[in-house]
């Protein structure tokens, strides 16, 4: 396939009911959708990163320039046969990997339709259905929390994420256990600690979570390995986890028992695949993380949950969790059991909804 043009757009989408992490709160996500045109094929991609810099280094003002500047012109007029060619051409560009990922993944999204092939088989994948958990963010009072992890569970999602930070853990953990002492829990810090809080952690023991997810700097395996050998909970890295070159000395420290993988955060789906392969080769289960995607980003985590040591609930749920409408057609389904099932279809095997996607456009830009 011949990329002939590149349209990026951003949506602003308010969220159903906002969000908030030890980093802060989000009421309104600014989407960067990236459209490949090429030979008549449209391939659709996700630039997963946020409204401002505190997840990770980027944010989406940062990805829509140096998508402009540096990586778009890379690939309009080159001939493509593979997503997997992308990563080596972008590679001159260091870091910034969510701004890649939307170009990898775009060309993905049109390789499997023009193998008519469903994505989640061009990747590898082997499950028919996946199996979702939800990431519930810090709330206003402990009682909105409960109320929230009622609803989640009636809906018959499979595991419960909180959100922590130092205020907001053991008390909201105690109370959650109290209501329900079997229930598959996680908690995640989002970097909110340091190993001053050591003890702390180690209190979390009790509340036999399936994991700590990030509880120490976004940037760390060394002191992670330190307090994986303290506490008995599984600790599992998300923003530490950039590379599989990461995941290999992740894993070899002992700095994790789980690795997380957002595609967005590692540059797109061949790095995921990557970092996939290293974890199985260590035994070590896998999950698919979230950034509120939109649809696009979404059905993208679909497909990549169906790869085999995808073994625990991952943070990828219904779109109407998030938003009002999704753009894409069908919306993404959970069923009453917390599962996802994946379609035949070549392709995402989701349309788009053009006319919303137009309405939510805040700004666009075509390269040729
Ligand atoms: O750390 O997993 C995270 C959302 C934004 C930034 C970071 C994270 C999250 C989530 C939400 O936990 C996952 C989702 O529901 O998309
Ligand atoms: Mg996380």
């Amino acid at each position: 396939m011949k990329i002939e043009a590149i349209t990026l757009r951003e949506l602003q989408m308010p969220l159903v009911h906002f969000f908030e992490t030890s980093f802060g709160r989000t009421y309104t996500r600014r989407v960067l959708l990236l459209t490949l045109h090429c030979d008549g094929l449209e391939g659709w991609g996700e630039c997963v990163a946020g409204e401002g810099p505190f997840y990770s280094e980027e944010y989406i003002e940062g990805a829509w320039d140096v998508i402009t500047r540096y990586l778009a012109n890379v690939l309009i007029g080159k001939t493509l046969h593979a997503g997997r060619e992308v990563p080596a051409l972008l590679s001159r560009v260091r870091g910034n990997p969510m701004a890649k990922a939307a170009l990898e993944n775009a060309v993905w999204d049109a390789e499997a339709q023009e193998k008519q092939l469903p994505l989640w088989k061009l990747l590898g994948g082997s499950r028919r259905e996946i199996t979702c958990g939800v990431s519930i963010g810090i709330q206003d009072s402990h009682e909105q929390l409960l109320q929230k992890i009622e609803t989640e569970r009636a809906a018959g999602y499979q595991r419960i994420k909180v959100k922590v930070k130092p205020g907001w853990d053991v008390e909201v953990l105690e109370k959650i256990r109290a209501h329900w002492p079997e229930i598959l829990l996680s908690c995640d810090a989002n970097s909110a600690y340091t190993l001053a809080d050591e003890q702390h952690l180690k209190s979390f023991d009790r509340f036999k979570l399936l994991m700590i997810e990030q509880p120490l700097w976004s940037d760390d395996f060394y002191f992670h390995a330190r307090l994986q050998k303290h506490v008995e909970t599984a600790l599992c890295l998300d923003e530490a986890i950039r590379t599989a070159r990461d995941a290999e000395a992740a894993l070899e420290l002992g700095a994790c028992r789980i690795i997380n993988i957002k595609v967005g955060r590692v540059g797109g789906f061949s790095e995921a695949l990557a970092i996939h392969n290293v974890a199985e080769r260590f035994d070590i289960p896998v999950w698919c993380g979230g950034m509120l995607e939109s649809g696009v980003g979404r059905v993208h985590n679909v497909a990549l949950s169906t790869l085999p040591n995808f073994k625990l609930p991952g943070d990828v749920s219904a779109s109407k969790r998030y938003w009002k409408e999704d753009i894409i057609e069908p919306e993404v389904e959970v069923s009453p059991k917390g599962a996802i099932s994946v379609s035949d279809k070549a392709g995402r095997g989701y349309d788009l909804r053009p006319h919303l996607i137009e309405k939510l456009t805040v700004r666009q830009q075509t390269l040729k």
